[in-house]
This record gives C-alpha cells, structure tokens and sequence, in this order.
C-alpha cells in the first residue's frame, strides 16, 4: 500500500481578499497532491484557540485573532505522500521577509509596515499535529 497522510491547510484572510486561492491551490496541484475537502469558513475566536492552543497566551496572539477573523479563510485538508513536510517547504518561513523567493510567503507576502505579520497559509507542522487540527476543521474527517 502506498504511504500516504494528510495536512490541513488555510488559506488566510489576505490570501483570500487578494485574490490568491487560485495560485496557491495551483501550486499543490502542480506537485500532484489531491484535495480531501476545500471549504471557505469564517474562522470563530472558539476554533481559532483550538487551532492555535500552543500560542494563546503569546503576546501576538489579540493580533493573530483580530487578522484570522478578518475576513473568510479557505480551509483544506490535502492528501499525499509527505504532504505535510512538503507544504510546510511550498509555504516557506513564517516572516515573509525572510521566506525564500519560490514559496507562497516569499512570492507574495512582505511586510506591510503596520507591526503585523500577514503571511497568507497555515500548514500543520508534523502528522500528529495534522490528525488533530483536521479533528478541530473537519469532524467528519476525523480519523482518530
Ligand atoms: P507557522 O505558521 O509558520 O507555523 P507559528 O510560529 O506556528 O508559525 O505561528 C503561527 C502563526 O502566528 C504565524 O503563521 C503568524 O500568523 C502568527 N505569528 C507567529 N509569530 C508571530 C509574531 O511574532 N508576530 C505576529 N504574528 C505571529
Ligand atoms: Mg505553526
């Protein structure tokens, strides 16, 4: 049987209200990784700290709420070989100044000059974490 996983990918606020989804679902197509479900969502303060329970009590996170509630964010949850590892490179660095040229952060974010970081995708970090922000997205995908 072929090794396969899942990761869940968003598409951000800014990646949304720019008009990005294309290009960035575009990018995981070309590498050949499917789609399981793709699900524009508005982002409730409720799952956002489920989401990002390692960062609720950092000082970025008012800031991190206020940008991820801004506006829809297109949820995802793609399927393959190493597809965590390999969106985590296709994303690039979490500071889009530092994110490589290449990657999503790197082609299309910068720094807008208002203290914020606006860096366009989320994509979980390992398998483990992949498996519980899918369990947090979609329920029905769970797979325990
Ligand atoms: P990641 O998204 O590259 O995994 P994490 O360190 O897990 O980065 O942080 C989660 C998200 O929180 C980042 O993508 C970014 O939106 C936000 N964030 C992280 N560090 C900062 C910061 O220092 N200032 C503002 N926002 C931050
Ligand atoms: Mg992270």
């Amino acid at each position: 049987m072929t090794s396969t996983e899942r990761t869940l990918i968003l598409i951000k606020p800014d990646g949304v209200e720019r008009g990005l989804i294309g290009r960035i679902l575009t990018r995981m197509e070309e590498r050949g990784f499917a789609f399981d479900a793709i699900e524009l969502r508005e982002a409730s303060p409720e799952i956002l700290a489920a989401h990002y329970a390692e960062h609720t009590a950092k000082p970025f996170y008012p800031g991190l709420v206020a940008y991820m509630t801004s506006g829809p964010v297109l949820a995802i949850v793609a399927r393959g070989a190493q597809v965590v590892a390999t969106f985590r490179t296709t994303a690039g660095a979490t500071d889009p100044v530092k994110a490589a040229p290449g990657t999503i952060r790197g082609d299309f974010g910068r720094d807008w000059g208002d203290g914020e970081i606006r860096n366009l995708v989320h994509g979980s970090d390992s398998p483990e974490s992949a498996k519980r922000e899918i369990a947090i997205w979609f329920p029905a995908l769970a797979d325990g």
